[in-house]
């Protein structure tokens, strides 16, 4: 009786970008016999010789390397796969080809490799036409070459194919119906396993129907690559949760789960000790030698468990001296020419002279902190979530702080947690930052630093809600240093285009309407005023329009008293005026218009009206920043120091929009109770 296969668990390094050091993956398999992993697919897409040069043999060196790295691999207990990826260029039907790919294994065979892999993915699926005469399909040309190979390799008892169609949402029509997959499910040798990323490239969650649906189709048991804690395809993120959402029932349809983790090597620590917890569901899991504390196992996985388990193991590795990459040792002699103070004693700062800098040393709730801010492609982690949910309110509620009402104390209390939130993760940084282990933290660095400085300027932007700090000098500011904003070309790219945003956590339907704004002419006057009146029927509760209060810049609005030249604008959109924005650089004809007292203080701050009105259709909210924007700056470029608006209380569309574009609430005398002044200085 054949003994059953052992389940296959593991890593694929197979992600776009540098490949990971012959250093590190002799680390990884280090941790991955201490955490029962049990495989390693050598698949760096990036690689030469592994796609785009897949005909090259290696050189001498490199041979010399790759000896060694199986070698190091067996030493751990860890099957190293080899894998080829052929399809960019191959003539499936030239014999010269197939040659050509049984002689690069072969020599990787020699170099002690027992177990091996075809990749077709992310390649092109149209056939040159020598195939198209030779072979039915692209699946029969990709079958063919691969059974060829396997027998050739004298069918190894490891071998992957990695299909084309890899995932549910690339086959056409569906799983089930895709004649591709039956092909390869029925063609391809049965000792040959299939690779398969789940329902998408990039899977939020596996099940096990669609496991079985697949695996009926491939006639096997599929083996995972698992993109989960991928990152190749966005620079800006980083994956640090748990492997999650992958039920342990899924464990016995499998053929085995290797992870395609983050391209920075160090931070995969969580991804891979949690996937290895999640394995020790399997039915040979428990059987290994692992080091991972077993007694005591849960009955069922829990991905927030598992993940204090792999960070409370990563604590440790942060604080580790004997690392590579790590902070020289003080004790250590010869091996460190470079260190000046062997041998001196410990320098000790006299009674008037400054104090030694010692970092604090990082802590658990550091490292949860920076899960949750790097979670998982499909969900931010708890503090995350919480921060987002809570500027969202602030931002929302800050016409609280002016009115002086119930809500401003909850205002300021909410805002001072959201700054202590703020807080902790500049703290983590700092403490990061001081860790003994610098290789974790160079892999880690651009990401903490992006991450502060998002945390900073949001920061700030609650202080200057809440009255305090300068919102016009970091946020509103024409020119701000580039640290002030997220930069990058294909960050701009990305916000001209449609879709922009609409898979952030606060969805809003793609903007497609294309908007004009143009300098404001006397034809226009009879369009503001319709405006001014239709939004003052929208904006002003249930007060009748009659019992509103006047504003100073209804006479503006009204066409009664000129805008400032180069201080009026307005927006159209497809069917006509749809906005407009007018300022007085010298508000005081205004208020004396509507008898405000002109000896008010706040004039010498606040010195220009504006006024600013949308109509509510238009839903897109940066035709009428853009606007602002412009009009401001005319402001500022004639000589004024700051601009003010009234806004009745009722009408919230408008007190967001003010806001949003940092003007705060300020005091003015003689203010009707049913109006809020708010201004910015310029
Ligand atoms: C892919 C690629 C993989 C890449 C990943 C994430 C497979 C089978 N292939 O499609 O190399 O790292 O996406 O970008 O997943």
């Amino acid at each position: 009786m054949s003994t059953p296969r052992r389940f296959i668990s593991g890593v694929v390094e197979g992600f776009y970008g540098r490949p990971w050091t012959m250093e590190q993956r002799t680390e990884l398999f280090k941790r991955q016999q201490k955490w029962g992993l049990n495989t390693y697919l050598y698949a760096p897409k990036d690689d030469y010789k592994h796609r785009m040069y897949w005909r090259d043999l290696y050189t001498a060196v490199e041979a010399e390397q790759l000896i060694a790295l199986i070698s190091v691999a067996q030493q751990h207990d860890v099957e190293f796969i080899y894998a080829i990826s052929p399809g960019l260029d191959v003539t499936f039907s030239n014999p010269r080809e197939v040659t050509a790919l049984k002689r690069k294994l072969d020599q990787v065979k020699s170099f002690g490799c027992r177990s091996f892999s075809l990749l077709f993915d992310d390649i092109e699926t149209e056939m040159c036409p020598a195939d198209k005469q030779a072979f039915s399909s692209f699946a029969h040309a990709q079958v063919a070459i691969t059974n060829s190979v396997y027998q050739h390799l004298g069918e190894p008892e490891t071998f992957l194919f990695c299909p084309t169609d890899y995932c549910d949402a690339f086959c056409t029509p569906s799983v089930s119906q895709s004649s591709y997959l039956h092909i390869v499910g029925e063609e391809l040798l049965p000792g040959i396993d299939i690779l398969w990323t789940g329902p998408k490239v990039v899977s939020h969650k596996i099940s096990v129907e669609s496991i079985e649906e697949v695996s009926t189709v491939l006639k096997r048991a599929p083996v995972i690559w698992d993109n989960i804690h991928a990152n190749d395809y966005d620079p800006q993120r980083l994956f640090l949760g748990p492997y999650k959402d992958r039920p342990t029932e899924l464990i016995p349809k499998l053929r085995g789960v290797l992870t395609n983790p983050n391209c920075e090597f160090y931070p995969n620590f969580v991804a891979i000790h949690t996937l290895a917890t999640w394995c020790k569901y399997s039915p040979d899991g428990g059987q290994t030698d692992a080091e991972m504390g077993d007694e005591g196992q849960d009955p069922c996985y829990r991905p927030q468990k598992a993940l204090t388990l792999a960070l409370i193991d990563w604590l440790q590795e942060f604080q580790s001296t004997d690392g590579p990459g790590a902070r020289l040792k003080k004790d250590s002699s010869d091996e460190e020419p470079m260190q000046t103070d062997v041998g001196e004693s410990a320098y000790v700062p006299g009674p008037e002279e400054n104090p030694l800098y010692t970092a604090e040393p990082l802590t658990l709730y550091d490292l949860k902190l920076l899960s949750d801010l790097f979670y998982l492609p499909y969900e931010h982690g708890l503090t995350a979530r919480t921060m987002l949910q809570e500027l969202d309110w602030l931002k929302n509620h800050s016409s609280a702080v002016a009115a002086n009402t119930d809500q401003t104390a909850e205002w300021r209390s909410r805002a001072q947690q959201f700054d202590e939130m703020c807080e902790a993760v500049v703290q983590m940084f700092n403490r990061l930052s001081n860790a003994s282990n610098r290789s974790i933290l160079y892999d880690l660095y651009n990401y903490i630093c992006d991450i502060k400085s998002g945390v900073g300027l949001a920061r700030a932007y609650v202080k200057t809600l809440g009255g305090h700090g300068q919102p016009s000098a970091q946020l509103m500011n024409d020119e701000p240093e580039p640290w002030g904003f997220r930069g990058g070309l294909s960050g701009e790219f990305q916000r001209m285009l449609p879709c922009h945003g609409n898979r952030d956590l606060f969805r809003h339907p793609p903007m497609t309407q294309v908007y004009c704004i143009r300098p404001y002419c006397p034809e226009d006057k009879v369009q503001v005023q319709r405006i001014l009146k239709e939004t003052r029927c929208s904006g002003g509760g249930s007060t009748p329009l009659m019992m509103q209060p006047p504003l100073i810049c209804d006479g503006l609005s009204a066409g009664e008293l000129p805008p400032s030249p180069h201080c009026a604008l307005v927006i159209e959109d497809g069917v006509g005026v749809c906005g407009y924005a007018l300022a007085l650089i010298d508000a005081k004809q205004a208020a004396a218009k509507i008898q405000r007292a002109v000896s008010d203080p706040m004039f010498e701050d606040f010195p220009s009206l504006v006024t600013m009105q949308v109509l509510p259709h238009v839903t897109d909210s940066s035709p009428a920043k853009r606007t602002i924007g412009h009009l401001l700056s005319s402001v500022r470029n004639n000589g004024s120091k700051g601009v003010f608006c009234e806004v009745r209380r009722s009408d919230q569309r408008m007190l967001n929009f003010y806001t949003n574009v940092s003007f705060k609430p300020i005091k003015m005398a003689g203010l009707p109770p049913e109006v809020i002044a708010m201004g910015t200085r310029l």
